[in-house]
This record gives C-alpha cells, sequence and structure tokens, in this order.
C-alpha cells in the first residue's frame, strides 16, 4: 500500500509558506483553593494589577478578566474566586461562580501553592475537574519561590500522580512564581496553542473589562483588607455609590469626586475599620486614592463611610443590594 495521501489544503500550504500559524483566541480559568495565588498570577500575565489580591483567603469575590495580547493568540484569563468548604450563602454563590466558569472555558489552569501540601481540598477541586473531560487542564504549581528544588520536585510528581489516580492526565505541569517573574512568559506559551482558532475576542489595549466603578470599589476593599485579622476580612465589602467630576474646576486641574461606602456586618467591627481618631479609615483612603488616581489619570477626592449591613454574608437581600 501506498502513503496515504493528505487532502490538498491551500489555506494550510499558504499559511505553511508564509511561516506563519493561525491565530487563537480563548478562554483559560485560574481555578484553587483561596490564597494560592491566582489573582497574583492573572496580574502578573497581564503585566497590570486588574484583580486585587490579599494575603487572606478569599480576596476575590467575582470572575475578573485580564486579556494578554500576543502576535500569534489573544488570552483571556478568567481568575476565580478560591473554592472552598463554603459557610455563608455568599460562599455558596462564589463556589457556584467558579463551577460555571469552568465549565465555559477553553483550558482550565488549577493552581497549587508550592509551598503547601497537597491537602483534601486540592482534590476535592481535581477531582471535580476530572469530570470535565472535554478541556484541556494544566496543573501550575505557584509561589516556587518560596521553596527549595526538592521540595518543588516533589509538589509536581504529587500533582501528576493525582491526575493518574483520577484518571487524566495533564495537559501541562509548570512551575511559576508570579511574585519573581519567574516562567510566566512560559505559561502564556503553553496556554495559546490550546486556544481555539479565531481572531481577536477584545479590542487591541484592552486589559480587562472590569467596570471603573467595580475596580475603584475592589481597590478601596484590598486597602482595607491590609492589617485587619480573623473573621473581619470576610465581613468587609465595598460599593462606589457615585463618581462625578467636580464642578467649576478649571479643565487643567479637574477632580473627580468618589463616594463610597464601606460595608461590614456588626456595629461592633465599625470600631476596628475606623480605628482610634479614624486613623485606619484614613489610611485606608489614602492608600487606595493612589491606587485610584494611577487607574482613571485624574485627581480623586474619595469620601468613603462605613455602614453596617447585618450579616450581609447570608441574607440573600443584602447580598443582592451588594451585587452578588
Ligand atoms: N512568594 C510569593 N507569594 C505569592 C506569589 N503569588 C502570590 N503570592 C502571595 O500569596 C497571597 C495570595 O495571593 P492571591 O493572588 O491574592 O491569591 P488568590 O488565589 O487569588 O486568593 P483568593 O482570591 O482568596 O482565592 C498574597 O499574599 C500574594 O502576595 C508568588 O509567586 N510568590
Ligand atoms: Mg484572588
Amino acid at each position: 500500500m501506498g502513503a496515504m495521501s493528505a487532502r490538498p489544503n491551500p489555506e494550510a500550504a499558504a499559511r505553511q509558506a508564509e511561516n506563519t500559524a493561525p491565530h487563537r483566541a480563548g478562554f483559560a480559568c485560574f481555578v484553587g483553593r483561596p490564597n494560592a495565588g491566582k489573582s497574583t498570577l492573572t496580574n502578573a500575565l497581564v503585566g497590570q494589577k486588574v484583580a486585587i489580591t490579599s494575603n487572606r483567603p478569599q480576596t476575590t469575590r467575582h470572575t475578573v478578566r485580564g486579556i494578554v495580547h500576543r502576535p500569534d493568540a489573544q488570552l483571556i484569563l478568567v481568575d476565580t474566586p478560591g473554592l472552598h468548604k463554603p459557610r455563608t450563602l455568599l460562599g455558596e454563590r462564589l463556589n457556584d461562580v467558579v463551577r460555571t466558569t469552568w465549565a465555559e472555558v477553553d483550558v482550565i489552569g488549577f493552581c497549587l501553592p508550592a509551598d503547601q501540601k497537597l491537602g483534601p481540598g486540592d482534590k476535592y477541586i481535581v477531582k471535580e475537574l476530572a469530570g470535565i473531560k472535554k478541556t484541556p487542564k494544566i496543573a501550575i504549581i505557584t509561589k516556587s519561590d518560596l521553596v527549595e528544588s526538592k521540595q518543588l520536585a516533589e509538589q509536581l510528581l504529587a500533582v501528576s500522580r493525582l491526575g493518574e489516580e483520577l484518571g487524566f492526565e495533564w495537559a501541562e505541569i509548570i512551575p511559576v512564581s508570579a511574585v519573581k517573574d519567574d516562567q510566566v512568559g512560559l505559561l502564556a506559551d503553553l496556554i495559546a496553542p490550546l486556544l481555539p482558532e479565531s481572531p481577536p475576542l477584545y479590542p487591541e489595549g484592552d486589559l480587562t473589562d472590569e467596570p471603573e466603578m467595580v475596580m475603584v470599589a475592589e481597590l478601596i476593599r484590598e486597602a482595607a483588607l491590609e492589617g485587619v485579622r480573623d473573621e473581619l476580612p470576610h465581613s468587609i465589602a465595598v460599593v462606589v455609590e457615585e463618581m462625578l467630576p467636580r464642578e467649576d474646576r478649571p479643565a487643567d486641574k479637574p477632580l473627580l469626586d468618589i463616594h463610597a461606602n464601606v460595608y461590614i456586618e456588626r456595629p461592633s467591627q465599625k470600631g476596628i475599620i475606623i480605628g482610634p481618631k479614624g486613623k485606619r479609615l484614613k489610611d485606608v483612603g489614602t492608600k487606595s486614592r493612589k491606587h485610584i488616581e494611577a487607574l482613571l489619570g485624574t485627581p480623586v477626592f474619595l469620601d468613603l463611610h462605613v455602614k453596617v449591613a447585618k450579616d450581609w454574608q447570608r441574607d440573600p437581600k443584602q447580598l443582592r443590594k451588594l451585587g452578588f
């Protein structure tokens, strides 16, 4: 028998002649336990802060899209809330968001921190991922800068074995450090060929599709999270009520008035957020204002108020009001 001859494909031949691969575009989501480094990695790939981060678990509360533009591909990264055992209605809603997201994307990136033992929480997530047969899955060992190479090798092996145990093979397994910018570019190189052939889905230069008011609220929440302990981080929610250019300002000296409410769950938390003589709240305002001004490119007057939304994490009505 002679060799099988491929049908002529003029398009492919032309491409080969020019040596250009088809342009690809699509969605890749990052999933993993809270605090695994998903948002930090998203920001590192995009090259700009599109998602807030903190050392408190469950920082991210909605999906955030970060867009990476390359000549050969457009990667739309979908950062998701950490998947966890829910203790509140909010927690359940967040987990639902993650499950909806991973069912819709072209590539799933499972994030596992290098410095944490692969635990029941991770296994629970990977087991669910194993059920999504059609989607290629990449295991990403995050925070590689925190461990020695021996520990890193063990983690790579552990995650590879977990895939085997659950009856699937990772499309790739890669260690990265978002903080040290180690292998972040390589991760993008690995995701790109897994995306479908497509023209770009977002205009050149768009880095996210987050509305400005949401980003502003998130930057305030990020500043408010810093230094608070125990249950308080979970209790904080921020809503921007209004953003208006101040009237009667000369054109070369604009000022944007931003009014935002910082919600907590109980009156007893008010004192902690505000701090002695209002110092903490003032610091939150100063710190977040700098980030907001950088984001919007205009001077800002930030007016923050602390309000109690009683037990909002468990109350469907309050959750709706706060945008969940
Ligand atoms: N050393 C080191 N720390 C990192 C790295 N990536 C993230 N972190 C830290 O890990 C903590 C959690 O990072 P996030 O990106 O907010 O984690 P997340 O997975 O988005 O967390 P949730 O939104 O709560 O699910 C922060 O304190 C980060 O600074 C890394 O590559 N190296
Ligand atoms: Mg996050």
